[in-house]
């Protein structure tokens, strides 16, 4: 089988996430350079030349290949699906959506696309479209979920696929990733574990959150409204769970969450902002760079197999 990192031209079978309004040219050229794919994320630009700017900008940061993940419930998605293919952007990652339409124009110009699935319906329905690979992401994730575990969903989509699948959500450590390789990914995506490296630029409130976190600190709430999202627990969680419960308008919910990731990644507003992790958080425990987060992943994968070879 070919390993991810072989098929993108990078050091490690590694993807960074996605995550909006915290991986900016900076921080996906930072991922880049420790030899993972470093990865700009749109869940927070709403101006196509926005992410144009950023794309260049990247191009002077590192000159390893790098990626766009594309939100696709953006409303500027279909412009920046443009921006991606002018641009020629190594690979795309896309989330939140089928991006099924946008397949064409990518490939013809020559962007390795690489969609996120929750399911594995739309990952057969990708790669008859063209996708080159399927993240199959499970809902320990951060941020916008589905409802199958990693430990399922992995195995089912590589049985329903030719293409290669990596694997996503729970993966913060050796063993995870050895697991992962067990299910059979080429790699993995990996969000959480990268919120507490140096180079990432969200405010230091939250990622003492996270460093405090423990396994059962994240919770999911939007379910009832379609719009699962996985965060630390706080005050605003409390809230909009308690008004889901109580049968609250959409109106309602959505003032409560309004703006809370960008409250938390910039203002530090660890009470009332959206702390989006995935359910590895409660394995975090110290602020690294992002070269020794990748290598201890690879190192403790290969301890971990080498150990169970015997
Ligand atoms: O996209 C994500 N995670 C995200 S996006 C995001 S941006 C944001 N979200 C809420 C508030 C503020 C900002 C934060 N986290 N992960 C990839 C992912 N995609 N997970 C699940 C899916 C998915 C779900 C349904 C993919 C496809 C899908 O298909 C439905 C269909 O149309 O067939």
């Amino acid at each position: 089988m070919q390993m991810l990192n072989e098929m993108l031209g990078i050091e490690f079978p590694f993807i960074q996430g996605g995550m909006a309004n915290i991986a900016d040219a900076h921080f996906a050229a930072a991922c880049s350079q420790a030899g993972g794919l470093g990865v700009i994320a749109t869940g927070g630009i709403f101006e196509a030349q926005k992410l144009q700017e950023q794309i260049r900008l990247c191009r002077t940061l590192t000159d390893k290949p790098f990626g766009v993940n594309l939100m696709l419930m953006n409303p500027c998605a279909e412009e920046m699906a443009r921006v991606i293919a002018e641009e020629k952007v190594a690979v795309v990652t896309t989330g939140a959506g089928n991006p099924g339409k946008y397949i064409g124009m990518w490939k013809e110009a020559g962007v390795k696309v690489i969609p996120v699935v929750a399911a594995s319906i739309l990952a057969r329905r990708l790669e008859k479209e063209g996708a080159d690979a399927i993240i199959a992401e499970g809902t320990e994730s951060g941020g916008h979920v589905g409802e199958m575990t990693t430990m399922a969903l992995v195995p089912q989509v590589v049985d329903s696929v030719r293409i290669p699948v990596i694997a996503a959500g729970g993966i913060a450590d050796g063993r995870q990733l050895a697991a992962a390789f067990m299910l059979g990914a080429c790699g993995v995506q990996v969000g959480t574990c990268l919120l507490v490296s140096k180079e990432c630029p969200i405010h230091e409130n939250y990622k003492l959150a996270l460093l405090k976190a423990k396994d059962s600190d994240t919770v999911v709430t939007g379910r009832s409204v379609g719009g699962p999202v996985r965060a630390l627990k706080n005050k605003m969680t409390r809230r909009y769970l308690t008004l889901e419960k109580e049968g609250a308008s959409l109106e309602e919910l959505e003032k409560c969450a309004l703006g809370g990731l960008r409250r938390a990644v910039f203002e530090g507003d660890v009470e009332t902002g959206s702390l989006m992790a995935g359910q590895v958080a409660g394995m975090l425990q110290k602020i690294r760079p992002v070269r020794e987060i990748f290598e201890d992943l690879y190192m403790g994968q290969k301890k971990v197999l080498e150990a169970h070879r015997g």
